[in-house]
């Protein structure tokens, strides 16, 4: 990915998120370090204009090229607006008993979410897997930087446009959390069901629960089959984390446990039944 060429370092990325194109780097040695000495991460960025979006891209002090963020005019994205593909005539079908289901099943809604919670919970992981559709077992993937600063992904999901705001849960990155909360109408908050950090998962919600409005909240406990295969010996109790932590009183939350890994929610509705997980996300999506 990387090559120097007479102190020249040429930074090749992957491929932007939004309008998939490709970008090349070229960076003077001097200007490399400059960047990256600009902040305590040690990590540099540079910014791209694309077409309606920046991309603003980072790396490191051997020029290796660890992610980027897209910047959008979320002003521009409707939220939970819905688009209808049918006649106005079926539109009326909300009086219309059987109609109604049909117009459910053809119409188009927007939603935006954000999804945060502390590095290593599985957020990226979740994020691909509802663009895909492939459980993280299935990828292969070996590679899995930490999003820097956050990762924008727009795609289908069972006929609804989706926004996600995949954010950076590495500390320095927290207080960029709050970045889409005025756009949002749904928050996940991830953490790592096999972690022992219950005390980060909990700073971690306290400081959600400084900023959040009216939006819905899905407490994910990621990481389930790791239990479940015998490779971790514990898996945080949801019940525990509502023992330690005030929950805003008027606040609509839910809490399911997960594995990105398998694609599955497990425990959601009825007891014992293993859910698909795109199903369980777009079920929290619709609940009122
Ligand atoms: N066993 C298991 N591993 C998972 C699961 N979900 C994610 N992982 C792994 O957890 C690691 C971190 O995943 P990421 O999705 O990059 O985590 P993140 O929350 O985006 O981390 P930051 O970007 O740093 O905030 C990766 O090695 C994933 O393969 C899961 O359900 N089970
Ligand atoms: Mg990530």
């Amino acid at each position: 990915m990387v090559q120097e060429q007479e102190n020249v370092f040429v930074i090749r990325t992957l491929e932007c998120d939004i309008c998939q194109r490709f970008d090349s780097l070229l960076l003077t040695e001097i200007e490399l370090i400059e960047r990256v000495e600009r902040n305590s991460l040690q990590i540099g960025s540079r910014i791209i204009n694309h077409d309606d979006h920046l991309r603003i891209v980072y790396f490191d002090r051997d020029a290796q090229y660890l992610g980027d963020t897209m910047s959008l005019n979320v002003k521009e994205i409707p939220q939970k607006s819905v688009s209808y593909n049918v006649p106005l005539l079926l539109q009326e079908g909300k009086k219309l008993g059987v109609l109604r289901k049909i117009v459910k099943f053809l119409r188009t809604e927007n939603f935006m979410i954000s999804i945060i919670g502390p590095s290593m919970a599985g957020k990226t992981s979740l994020t691909r897997f509802l663009e895909t559709g492939i459980p993280e077992r299935m990828t292969h993937r070996i590679n899995h930087p930490p999003t820097m600063g956050q990762s924008t992904k727009r795609f289908d999901l069972s006929g609804n446009k989706i926004t996600i705001f995949d954010m950076g849960g590495q500390r320095n990155f927290w207080s960029l959390w709050e970045r889409h909360f005025g756009d949002v109408k749904h928050i996940i908050y991830m953490i790592d069901g096999t972690s022992n950090s219950l005390e980060t998962a909990i700073e971690g919600l306290d400081l959600l629960f400084e900023k959040i409005t009216d939006q819905k909240l899905l407490i994910i406990f990621n990481k389930f089959d790791l239990l479940l295969d015998g490779y971790s010996d514990g898996f945080l109790q949801p019940e525990k984390l509502l023992g330690e932590i005030e929950f805003p009183d008027e606040l609509k939350y839910w809490i399911v446990k997960t594995s990105v890994y398998n694609g599955l929610a497990y425990e959601y509705g009825p007891a014992d039944v293993e859910t698909p997980l795109s199903e369980a996300i777009i079920d929290f999506l619709e609940r009122e």
